[in-house]
């Protein structure tokens, strides 16, 4: 298996109830090191550019507003498969439908404020490393 890295963001739903340290160890138990990581104040502009993929999307503008609600932790993930296995402890969109260990059926609020995003093919983790990090903030 290839060593990959991913794009991970914990939302502003995880980060106001103070459970970014949870989250955190979720993925190191998981083998995936944190190998970038910072707390910023998305804009608007910043949050509608990330998730243009989604602009015809009914929930587009709900989805912009609760990713500006509060401070976000950005961070970069690297280890063995990291995309897929990242995908995995994250679980399913929907809290409702992920399984139980993962970390949107322990942490999640709902569908849109489900605490975590993550990064869903390796061309697109590359993008959206990209969109937040500078190569040398890179530190594995
Ligand atoms: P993912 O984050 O599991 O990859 P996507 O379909 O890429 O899921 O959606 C991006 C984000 O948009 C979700 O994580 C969630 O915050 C929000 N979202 C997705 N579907 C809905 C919905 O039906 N209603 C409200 N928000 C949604």
């Amino acid at each position: 298996m290839a060593v990959e890295r991913t794009l991970s963001i914990i939302k502003p739903d995880a980060t106001r109830r103070n459970l970014t340290g949870k989250i955190n160890a979720v993925f190191e138990d998981a083998g995936l090191r944190i190998v970038a990581q910072k707390r910023i104040q998305l804009t608007p502009a910043t949050a509608g550019a990330f998730y243009e993929v989604h602009k015809e999307r009914p929930f587009y503008n709900d989805l912009v507003s609760f990713m500006v609600s509060g401070p976000v932790v950005v961070q970069v993930l690297q280890g063995e498969n990291a995309v897929a296995k990242n995908r995995e402890v994250m679980g399913a969109t929907d809290p409702k439908k992920a399984e139980a260990h993962t970390i949107r059926a322990q942490f999640a609020e709902s569908i849109e404020a489900n605490s975590v995003h993550g990064s869903d093919s390796l061309e697109n983790a590359k993008n959206e490393i990209a969109f937040f990090f500078a190569g040398t903030e890179i530190l594995p």
